[in-house]
C-alpha cells in the first residue's frame, strides 16, 4: 500500500495529506533534471502580471507549463507507476482519470506564489472529494520559499472566485488565512489534496528555484463525456476496465517505462554537466 490507513482518513477528514518519501532520491534527481531541461528550452511561461491581469510583470515570476506531457515522456509515465495508482485509488476510488498534468517553477529571489483557489472553481465535479491534485515538491518546499498552503476541512465550501490580478489566467479566493496550514515538505514528498480544498503557494525570495509538479485525477463518474471524448486534450485512464496504459489516448502503451524513464532524465542531465 503507497499511503497508511492514517494518511486515507486525514485526507478524507482534512481534505489532504502530506506524504514524506513518496519518491525516492533518483526519482527526485530525474524530477529536476527534467524541470531543468523544459526551463532550458523555454517550455515554461511566466504567468505573473502587474496587478491588471494582462500586463505580464517584468519583477515577479511565476513559471508554468501545461499540460506536459507533450514535453516530458517522464512526465507522461509517471500516472502509471503503480504507487501512484495504488494511492489515487485509496483516495478517490478506482477508474481513475488524468485531468491535467503541469508545472510551477518559482525562481529564486522574485518568485511569485499562486493565490487561494479552489480546483473544483475550475472542474466544477459534483462532488469535490473525488477529484485530487498530487502535488509533487520538486525542490524541498519551505515556508520561506513559498510551499503550499492549505485550509483544511473546507472542500465542501464552495467560495466566491473572481479574476486573480497577478495572474493572466487564474482565478482566485479569499478564505479565511488564519485557518491555514503551510505544508513544509522535502523533495520527493507529496501533497494530495481534493478538488474542494483551498490553496495556495508563496512567493519564493530565497538564493534558490523551487518547483512543484502538479498532477489532478478524478474519478470516471466525475469526468465529463466532452473531457474523455476522442480528439480533445488527451485524458488516459490510470486504473480500471478501459485503462490501457496510455495506448488509447497517447497511441503508445507508457505503462512500465517509469524506471527507463528516470534513467534517461538523470543521464540528459549528466550528459548536459559533462559539456
Ligand atoms: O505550485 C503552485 O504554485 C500551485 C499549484 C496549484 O495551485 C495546483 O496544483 O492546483
Amino acid at each position: 500500500m503507497a499511503l497508511t490507513a492514517e494518511q486515507i482518513e486525514q485526507f478524507k477528514r482534512d481534505g489532504y495529506v502530506v506524504v514524506p518519501n513518496f519518491f525516492d532520491a533518483r526519482e527526485v534527481k530525474a524530477f529536476q533534471a527534467d524541470v531543468e531541461r523544459l526551463v532550458r528550452n523555454g517550455k515554461l511561461r511566466n504567468v505573473a502580471t502587474d496587478g491588471d491581469g494582462k500586463t505580464h510583470s517584468k519583477k515577479q515570476v511565476n513559471l508554468q507549463i501545461c499540460p506536459m506531457y507533450k514535453d516530458s515522456t517522464l512526465v507522461r509515465a509517471l500516472p502509471f507507476v503503480p504507487k501512484v495508482v495504488d494511492a489515487i485509488t485509496a483516495l478517490i476510488g478506482d477508474r481513475v482519470v488524468l485531468h491535467l498534468d503541469q508545472c510551477f517553477l518559482k525562481p529564486a529571489k522574485n518568485g511569485m506564489g499562486t493565490s487561494w483557489h479552489q480546483d473544483n472553481a475550475y472542474f466544477k465535479i459534483k462532488d469535490p472529494m473525488r477529484g485530487t491534485a498530487m502535488w509533487i515538491a520538486v525542490h524541498d518546499a519551505t515556508i520561506a520559499n513559498g510551499t503550499m498552503n492549505i485550509v483544511p476541512g473546507m472542500f465542501n465550501e464552495k467560495l466566491e472566485h473572481s479574476r486573480d490580478p497577478n495572474s493572466d489566467h487564474h482565478i482566485r479566493c479569499y478564505p479565511d488565512e488564519s485557518k491555514a496550514v503551510p505544508c513544509e515538505i522535502k523533495a520527493g514528498g507529496v501533497i494530495f489534496f481534493a478538488y474542494g480544498t483551498p490553496h495556495c503557494t508563496r512567493g519564493n525570495t530565497t538564493e534558490k528555484d523551487r518547483a512543484g509538479l502538479a498532477y489532478h485525477f478524478l474519478h470516471e463518474e466525475m469526468a465529463s463525456p466532452e473531457m474523455v471524448k476522442e480528439g480533445r486534450d488527451h485524458h488516459p485512464f490510470i486504473s480500471g476496465p478501459k485503462c490501457s496504459g496510455g495506448l488509447n489516448e497517447y497511441g503508445v502503451n507508457v505503462a512500465g517505462t517509469w524506471e527507463q524513464e528516470v534513467e534517461a532524465a538523470i543521464a540528459g542531465r549528466e550528459l548536459v554537466e559533462a559539456q
